[in-house]
């Protein structure tokens, strides 16, 4: 099952990890161009305007992602952020948290759930699914929410739709469907206790315990049991007092190698632009679309490859928009993790043709057949790391990832004074410790082409880092690594 490479607080996965690098997007002019979110970063729906509300992606109603504005449906997504602060303790007391729906309580250990108004204690005529399955009972064609249970700190959201969810979901869901969709195993794992009691709830427990199982298995079990007190009865006895226990388990199987990544880019530019990310495969008339200003568009790849890999904007002519500074990179790490070093840095070679003052690049000057470049830059600014040279440690080992994203311009990446005993370059690598000993001086790189190196500083110094084409070097392309102090003679 696939999942998303941004959830929160996961430890570090076995299989590949893959970091996306929004390094440069630089644009002049247009300037907004790249208004990338991660997934985790759920942003706050009052920022949105109603074009973006509009767009936002639901998939319960159709059975697969689409905009909400081309749902026939009214759709109410409750989240697993609202389900923590409302302090509900169980999952039928969680539907109140959507508008439409009416909960209502008959006893202590019974409710009425209803949509459209038509509220009866076996909720008629809407369909409850949890995971997909079907928790709706044929024999009296109802939900029996007494026994609908979960942990609710394993619920990732519940989609609620109100009004007929059409053929696609059969005929039982007249009244609306209600969707409960858990986290995967594999944002579940370690140990999770929770307790608590009250007057009403007399005492709540709950115990949970995620783990692995092989090549991307995981697994998680579950316990939870509660004794609830009886609702006030004048005349009869306490015949609605409550007590349950429940347990369950979850397991997931990644069939894929890779992370599954997700970009929202919305275009908050002034003409049309798109996204090409070289880490995925897909057609270019699928993804590569063209986004019109102010309209958002998600990008799914999985990141089954490792390398160091360049995104840009597609939109034509692609040198226009390249040049000037739509694109950046992504790093995707092999099956396990690269080695840890004492530390890492990340440089994007590009070339930058000046148009007129606050005007885009000139685009003459990019297209000409022997471009001559105002600067050659890492990172998006001239000579910045010669100004404000890199810190690192002498004998400490040095990772870069380095990728030329030109747009035309070829880059010889070398640190001076040093030698690369490990390249990976394009999927063909050098390793430390090779028969015969072979080191490598510079990478070479065609626009597009990416590589990580390896290195030490033998001792305190200074060490320039620059394309060895030396006719960029004054004009931008170079930088400096502080090894210690910088004075090799301390
Ligand atoms: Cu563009």
């Amino acid at each position: 099952m696939p999942h998303e490479g941004t959830a929160e607080g996961r430890p570090r996965r076995r299989t590949a990890a893959t970091r996306v690098a929004a390094l440069a997007c630089v644009g002049l002019a247009w300037g907004q161009a790249g208004a990338f979110a991660a997934d985790q970063k759920l942003r706050d729906l009052t920022e949105l305007t109603p074009e973006q509300l509009a767009n936002i992606e639901v998939t319960s109603v159709a059975k697969k992602p689409e905009k909400r504005s081309r749902t026939p449906a009214a759709v109410y997504v409750i989240t697993r952020d609202q389900i923590r602060r409302s302090g509900v303790t169980t999952l039928v007391d969680a539907l109140r948290l959507a508008p439409g729906i009416h909960v209502a309580r008959i006893d202590s250990n019974k409710w009425a759930v209803g949509i459209r108004g038509f509220a009866s204690s076996l909720t008629r005529s809407v369909l409850v699914m949890i995971d997909g399955r079907t928790v709706y009972t044929p024999l009296f064609a109802g939900t029996y929410w007494e026994v609908q249970d979960t942990l609710l700190e394993d619920v990732e959201r519940i989609e609620v739709i109100r009004g007929p969810g059409g053929s696609l979901w059969g005929a039982n869901a007249v009244n609306g469907v209600i969707n409960i969709i858990t986290r995967g195993s594999r944002d579940t794992q370690g140990a999770f206790v929770k307790a608590g009691g009250g007057t009403m709830e007399h005492g709540m427990a709950g115990i949970r315990y995620g783990g692995t199982a092989g090549e991307g298995v995981t697994y998680r079990a579950y316990a939870k049991g509660f004794e609830r007190g009886a609702g006030f009865h004048a005349t009869t006895s306490d015949f609605d007092d409550w007590r349950m226990a429940r347990a369950g388990f979850r397991t997931d199987w990644e069939r894929t190698s890779g992370d599954t990544v997700r970009v929202h880019l919305t275009n908050g530019g002034t003409m049309t632009h798109s996204i090409d990310f070289h880490a995925s495969q897909t057609a270019m008339n699928h993804q590569m679309v063209e986004i019109e200003p102010g309209g958002t568009f998600t990008y799914t790849f999985t990141a089954d490859y490792a390398g160091v890999w360049m995104y840009h904007c597609g939109t034509a002519p692609a040198l226009h928009h390249i040049a000037n500074g739509m694109f950046g990179m992504v790093i995707v790490e092999p099956k396990g993790g690269l080695p840890k070093v004492d530390q890492e840095f990340a440089f994007v070679q590009s070339e930058w043709y000046l148009g007129k003052q606050k005007e885009p690049v000139d685009y003459a000057k990019a297209a000409s057949g022997a471009p001559a470049p105002d600067f050659v830059v890492f990172n998006g600014i001239a000579n910045q790391y010669k100004d404000n040279p890199l810190q690192v440690t002498s004998g400490g080992r040095v990772r870069v990832f380095i990728l030329d994203a030109g747009p035309s311009i070829d880059s010889s990446f070398h640190v001076v004074g040093t030698i690369f005993n490990t390249v990976v370059k394009e999927g063909m690598q050098l390793l430390p410790n090779n028969p015969g000993g072979y080191g490598s001086q510079a990478v070479d790189l065609s626009p597009a082409q990416g590589a990580f190196v390896e290195f030490t500083m033998p001792e305190d110094g200074l060490y320039p880092m620059v394309t060895h084409a030396f006719n960029f070097v004054g004009k931008g392309a170079i930088g400096i690594f502080m090894a210690g102090d910088g004075d090799p003679k301390n």
